[in-house]
């Protein structure tokens, strides 16, 4: 039985694969790790174990390890790519200080690491169609260096001192639960709740900015199952692609559209945004990731939004 640690187990991303693994492997084997003023609430704190896991404070990683003897890490701290443009500094020090950190308890006590890079990882120079694995890496965002200096790391700790390090580049993350901040995929997910509440949506990027997105769902299945995966199938360790749809505003607009007629959407351009997204890939080639560990997403963008919309007029009281 696996013993998990999640660090940044409130995040966007955390709130919910904390919850999946505990329903996976048992409340009492999943850890949420968390920093002061990001506590734990509700059935998050009150379902299994959780304390403080500060990435940027190695001794706290160490603690924690040690006492609930973790043998599997997921490492989900990192600030998304529009706010790290406004707090580099900040940026590094939470994902490649921190990461650095985590690397080296995971070496000390033999655990498996999944630390996640992105589509960020991408740059202008790179084929934005179809996305190879393997292929150009020059972003000109601090998120994307990060998220290259991550996959390089990665590697390097597998291939030097054999840690068990295993990522995916994950594309925008649409869920209703814990909203994302400062990501320029957040548009996404921000379309459904104007179209829940019956508010025109004002839309940050042009029609024609295409990106990859995936449900939740998919995101956490992507993560565990890679995490499950035979290591000898594994040939990449840096970060493999993964996708499940592509869509532009005006495409995720017209499917909303379909089932809430009178929704409205009209365009002002945040030209920061408009500029990461232009850098990022159209759509990914996930083939590795078929072939290594038999991913295969479930949602696509309709039946995303079928489920997307009944649970936030759920959750809205709509
Ligand atoms: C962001 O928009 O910054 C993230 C990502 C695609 O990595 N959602």
């Amino acid at each position: 039985m696996k013993n998990i640690l999640v660090i940044g187990a409130t995040g966007q991303i955390g709130s919910e694969l904390t919850m999946e693994l505990r329903k996976r492997y048992g409340n009492e084997h999943v850890v949420a790790g968390y920093i002061f003023g990001a506590e734990p609430k509700g059935e998050l704190a009150t379902s299994g174990p959780s304390g403080i896991v500060n990435v940027t404070d190695r001794q706290s990683i160490e603690v924690a390890v040690k006492k609930y003897e973790i043998d599997t890490i997921y490492n989900l701290v990192a600030l998304l790519s529009v706010v790290a443009e406004s707090r580099p500094a900040m940026a590094w020090k939470i994902g490649i200080d921190g990461l650095w950190n985590v690397l080296e308890v995971t070496r000390e006590y033999g655990c498996a690491v999944f630390t996640p890079s992105s589509i960020g990882s991408f740059g202008e120079s790179t084929p934005h169609v179809k996305t190879p694995q393997d292929t150009v890496q020059r972003p000109r965002t601090m998120y994307g260096v990060t998220k290259v200096t991550t996959e390089l790391l990665s590697d390097y700790y597998h291939t030097k001192y054999g840690v068990d390090t295993r990522a995916v580049r994950f594309p925008g993350i649409i869920s209703n639960v814990t909203p994302p901040g400062g990501g320029t995929t957040d548009y996404a997910v921000d379309i459904y709740y104007s179209a829940v509440k019956g508010e025109k949506f004002i839309c940050p990027v042009k029609a024609g900015t295409f990106m990859d997105m995936m449900y939740m769902p998919d995101a956490m299945n992507a993560a565990i199952s890679l995490m499950e995966a035979d290591p000898a199938r594994l040939k990449h360790r840096n970060a493999f692609n993964i996708a499940a749809m592509s869509f532009d505003p005006e495409l995720i607009y017209a499917t909303i559209k379909k089932h809430v007629p009178g929704f409205e959407m009209i365009y002002e351009v945040d030209p920061l945004k408009q500029s990461i997204a232009d850098s990022w890939p159209d759509s990914l080639d996930d083939t590795c990731a078929r072939e290594e560990w038999d991913w295969e997403p479930q949602y696509d963008l309709e039946s995303m939004t079928v489920d997307m919309l009944e649970k936030l007029k759920a959750k809205l009281n709509k």
